[in-house]
């Protein structure tokens, strides 16, 4: 009995430890009204972790065909985050400042 509870606890070790690279997170600051990248890479499976460093909040979100969503009123000093689980190409904007443009290519 002891034995297969720390065969399972090994397993569960090995899939964590498997899992590091796919849960990848990559950091998107917005300060200025802007993001402080136009365009970024992803694996699927990966996170987009958006800091609000403004003064005022942002509203992030996509409307790109077949991958909408929306990450509601991020206040300043917050952030919020996205696992992007589809590959494609998606155009993230801020529904409170239209010029802040991102692009996400999932692969
Ligand atoms: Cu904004």
């Amino acid at each position: 009995m002891k034995t297969k509870i720390l065969a399972c606890a090994m397993a569960t070790l090995f899939v964590v430890a498997g899992a590091a690279p796919v849960t990848a997170e990559v950091v998107i600051n917005q300060k200025a009204k802007k993001f402080d990248k136009k365009k970024i890479e992803i694996k699927k499976g990966e996170t987009v972790k958006f800091v609000n460093s403004d003064s005022i909040s942002h509203n992030i979100h996509s409307r790109s065909a077949g991958y909408k969503f929306d990450l509601g009123v991020s206040k300043p000093g917050t952030t919020a985050s996205k696992v992007f689980d589809k590959a494609g190409k998606f155009k993230v904007r801020c529904a409170i400042h239209p010029k802040m443009k991102l692009t996400v290519k999932v692969n």
